[in-house]
């Protein structure tokens, strides 16, 4: 993933027309764009497909499923023209390198701990773990927390120069300059930005506001 914006658009949309209508208005001001179950399970694979075409895609399907399924999944993500994908890391480490060989030429980014409050129930005390996890299986990055910055930044001692990708900015309480500074090499926004009057321009706002944050 080419990071200019430092900045991802979840595309949780589920009215097809909206989600293609956001993603062309916004691509030039993100990095990627992000899609889930919901606009997947409402847009269909023709969707996932367009989107892909217009720049880099972020497949979020989210597997936690053992090796063998895991690798099912991913290989068809993939085909929808995915040049990245998103797995758990809760699974474990052979279901992570499944994720990764199965990827081929699309990056894989792993969740380790959840931004929710409930990320800090069971996916916390395990984060070290699953980050550590993802470097020996040959992950692009990994996914983290926006809404706890001292946990992003305890990560990145982990990660090292690999991605660090940060949802929860905005609607979950997060700030896009505060995970920047703990560490975080891009952010991951949905409703602040799609919800947004002016999607693009709450898109470019967040990356002037990164832009322009003391270093
Ligand atoms: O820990 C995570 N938190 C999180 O919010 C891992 C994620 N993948 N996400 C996703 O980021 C979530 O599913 C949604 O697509 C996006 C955040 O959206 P929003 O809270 O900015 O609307």
């Amino acid at each position: 993933m080419r990071l200019g914006h430092r900045v991802i658009l979840a595309l949780d949309v589920t009215d097809p027309s909206r989600a293609r209508s956001i993603a062309r208005a916004v691509k030039s001001d993100v990095d990627a764009i992000k899609v889930g179950w919901a606009t997947l399970l409402s847009g269909g694979t023709e969707l996932i497909r367009e989107l892909a075409g217009l720049g880099y895609l972020l497949a979020d399907m989210r597997t936690a499923e053992i090796p063998n399924t895991t690798r099912l999944i991913v290989e068809q993500v993939a085909a929808l023209g995915a040049s990245g994908i998103v797995t758990q890391g809760f699974v474990g480490e052979d279901s992570v390198r499944a994720a990764v060989d199965a990827a081929g030429r699309a990056e894989v980014f792993v969740i380790t701990e959840m931004s929710h409050p409930g990320g800090a129930q069971f996916t916390a005390p395990h984060a070290e773990e699953m980050a550590r996890i993802s470097v020996r299986a040959g992950a692009a990055g990994i996914v983290a927390p926006a809404t706890r910055p001292d946990r992003v930044r305890a990560l990145r001692a982990i990660v090292g120069s690999r991605l660090i990708l940060a949802p929860g900015v905005g609607a979950q309480g997060g700030k896009a300059t505060d995970a920047i500074a703990a560490g975080a090499d891009a952010v991951i926004v949905g409703r602040a930005i799609y919800d947004a009057k002016d999607p693009a321009a709450a898109a470019r706002a967040i990356g002037d506001e990164i832009r322009s944050a003391p270093k």
